[in-house]
């Protein structure tokens, strides 16, 4: 059984917007971080525009799980820490996965991201791509599309930490209205889930060993979720490392948050080819690095009942995979990450949505 520490921790950590204490949220960051370090400007030096601090990372099971970054042997949070910072911080421009649902990362900056009115203040940066030939060619937008929810804090009290009552969620285009997506009669019709569930739970079990036969595999790893579904997360042929954390000593991982609705659908009825479709707006690794809906205005954050705070800037970003959902082949959902960007450093000026 996990320790009581480590049920909080993960629980907490992508907490739902409306019932978790984020606690233990606030714990993690203390215990894993380089130290109280307020995110103020540094004196007499430039602000960068990156990322520079790594609080907390726990992908969630998937096949890029220990893989990016890779875990090795002695390995402990801190050092997987700063194996994303290396990856993700400073303009790197290298990439982290989250893994399948809940699976996420907690990162800082040397200042706080000013929420400038009227405008986008930073970006995520992923490595979402348009499907190139879709055999439905009157098909929305889509292609490899993995949203991740966005969390963002403002460091209120100034101590160089989120704390639990810091976090708001980012309300994507789902979060209003999942039936305003393009795509929403489609996945319907496919049989995925398209419904928005503002607390969901779910729990993967370690595996008592890595499997060898194609029946082990396909029993991998066990998930149950709060809406009473539950199954296996799958052994690829592409990964063969493990794909729970390795770092992570509990037994059972447990994230809660919002979730997404399903948006893989396989287009060509035979298993080969998946499109993932895009959300409108608001999400992490949903749209191409260079359009403008990568960016996120810091006003569309919410508090825990759906209402919009105004914040005027945040210190804090934490990014989670928001759809529970496996496309065959190409595996589970799962949210990547390259970097975050804060646009006004940059001095780029994207106006915000109507
Ligand atoms: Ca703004
Ligand atoms: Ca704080
Ligand atoms: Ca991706």
């Amino acid at each position: 059984m996990m320790s009581i520490k480590h049920f909080l921790r993960h629980s907490a950590a992508v907490a739902a917007m409306c019932s978790v204490s984020f606690l233990a949220c606030g714990v993690a960051a203390c215990s894993d971080d380089d130290g109280a370090v307020p995110s103020v400007p540094p004196p007499g030096g430039e602000a960068t525009a990156y990322i520079t601090r790594v609080l907390d990372f726990m992908p969630a099971v998937g096949q890029f799980t220990n893989a990016s970054p890779e875990y090795e042997e002695g390995d402990t949070q801190e050092t997987m820490n700063q194996k994303v910072l290396a990856a993700i911080g400073h303009n790197n421009r290298s990439m982290i996965s989250l893994g399948g649902y809940g699976g996420y990362v907690t990162v800082g900056f040397d200042h706080t991201i000013e929420n400038k009115p009227g405008l986008r203040d930073f970006r995520v940066l992923g490595n979402a791509f348009h499907a190139a030939s879709n055999p439905d060619p009157d098909a929305p937008v889509g292609g490899s599309c993995e949203p991740g929810i966005i969390r963002v804090a403002y460091d209120k009290n100034k101590n160089g930490q989120p704390d639990e009552d810091e976090w708001y969620e980012i309300a994507g285009s789902v979060h209003e209205d999942p039936a305003q997506e393009p795509w929403y009669q489609l996945a319907a019709d496919y049989g995925n889930d398209v419904n928005l569930y503002t607390d969901y739970e779910i729990t993967y079990y370690r595996p008592a060993q890595e499997p060898e036969t194609d029946e082990e595999k396909q029993q991998y790893i066990r998930w149950t979720d709060n809406q009473g579904n539950s199954g296996y997360k799958v052994k690829n042929a592409f990964h063969s490392q493990p794909y729970f954390p390795q770092w992570f000593e509990g037994d059972e991982l447990t994230f809660r948050g919002t979730c997404l609705p399903q948006n893989g659908i396989d287009e060509s009825g035979q298993g080969s080819y998946y499109v993932l479709y895009k959300f409108r707006y608001g999400y992490a690794d949903n749209e191409t690095n260079t359009n403008d809906e990568s960016s996120i205005d810091i006003d569309w954050a919410v508090n825990d009942k759906g209402q919009k705070v105004h914040l005027p800037g945040v210190d804090f970003i934490m990014i989670y995979t928001g759809v529970n959902q496996e496309n065959g082949w190409l595996g589970e959902c799962s949210t990547e990450i390259s970097g975050v960007e804060d646009l006004h450093i940059l001095g780029e000026e994207i106006p915000t949505r109507e």
